[in-house]
């Protein structure tokens, strides 16, 4: 099939064989996801039209104010999932514990479980910027047919699947890997259909971007201030450029396509960094190696941490390869001296 006009669902099938466990499962619960965005999309989109921007009142196992369109997302995407029964079980940045899906049928063959935070960087929306929806899929290591247990989320991140995030930006993308190169795909709003758009996306080895909430440098480890003093001295070919957009998904998405860097540090106000392993970071990091970047925590690659808690925070360090290196070299130095 010509890739020219590949539709996201065609691309699906062709591609499903080539999927080492081939039963169709996952290809189907990549199907679900798909549905799902679409309906957020619909849904992030009107959101200046319709009273519905605000906080939802209601405050998450992190103490952060819920906009409602977190809720909002949180929902469709577990309603799209159980309701097409694909997967055992979900969890979500917004959920406080795991969701165990038919965890009384015996009959339940389902295999796969999803992990995902349904709108990341929802504090962006008030003020119209781009928000997206990351997810991170796994084979359950616990016995088919029983309900799900803590140990099938707690997974390290080099086991996952397939991984992916939608951007609802300028125009909407569904990004996704399933451990065979990461490809993009753009909704054609008036049809409702998302087309192959960015084949096999690969960060450019080396970049000029970097992206971190400068606000925070004095709260920052030695190495990370050193690196941002790094970039900041313009020496020779070494024009480096900040771009923060504090979305995570629109940060990596545009450093993906441009070369560059993102960090989210600890800090003395985040002593083990903002964002989360298991549906933050793990799903970014895989789409990171796949397309040839890399992602770390300073010294570990993020895809081989040993997670112990469902909502557990760790530094974040991703993009371009040569740059994440830097990065290591320099939280290294730091460290021994
Ligand atoms: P959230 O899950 O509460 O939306 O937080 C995650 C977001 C990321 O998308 C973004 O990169 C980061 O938090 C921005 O944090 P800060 O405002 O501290 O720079
Ligand atoms: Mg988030």
């Amino acid at each position: 099939m010509s890739q020219k006009h590949q539709t996201l669902g065609e691309f699906i099938i062709e591609h499903q064989s080539s999927f080492k466990y081939t039963s169709g499962e996952l290809s189907r619960l990549i199907n679900s996801i798909r549905l799902a965005a679409k309906v957020v999309n619909y849904e992030v989109n009107k959101a200046g039209l319709v009273d519905i921007l605000g906080t939802a009142g209601e405050t998450n196992i992190q103490g952060e104010h819920q906009q409602k369109l977190d809720v909002y997302a949180n929902e469709k995407f577990i309603q799209t999932l159980v309701n097409r029964n694909i997967v055992c079980g979900i969890a979500s940045e917004e959920e406080d514990d795991f969701i165990a899906i038919n965890s009384n049928d015996q009959n339940h063959q389902n295999k796969y479980i999803v992990l995902m935070d349904p709108l990341d960087g929802s504090s962006n929306i008030d003020v119209n910027v781009s928000v997206g929806t990351i997810f991170s899929i796994y084979r359950r290591v616990t016995p088919v047919g029983t309900p799900v247990q803590q140990d099938d989320f707690l997974q390290k991140g080099r086991e996952q699947v397939a991984a992916g995030y939608i951007i609802y930006g300028t125009s909407t993308m569904l990004v996704y890997t399933t451990g065979d190169g990461v490809n993009g795909f753009t909704l054609n709003p008036a049809i409702g259909t998302f087309y192959l758009s960015h084949p096999q996306m690969q960060f450019p080895e080396s970049g000029t971007i970097y992206s971190v909430n400068e606000g925070n440098y004095s709260h920052f480890p030695q190495g990370i201030k050193n690196y941002i003093k790094y970039c900041q001295k313009e020496e020779g070919d070494r024009p480096y450029t900040s771009r923060y957009i504090g979305s995570l998904v629109s940060d990596f998405h545009r450093n993906m396509i441009k070369g560059g860097i993102y960090l989210y540090p600890t800090s003395s106000k985040n002593p083990n960094g903002k964002l989360r392993l298991l549906y933050e970071c793990n799903p970014m990091a895989f789409i990171a190696e796949q397309a040839h970047g890399n992602a770390s925590d300073g010294h570990t690659r993020i895809l081989d941490i040993t997670p112990t808690e469902l909502h557990q925070r760790v530094p974040f360090i991703c993009g371009s390869k040569n740059m994440v290196h830097k990065v290591e070299e320099f939280m290294s130095a730091a460290a021994s001296s």
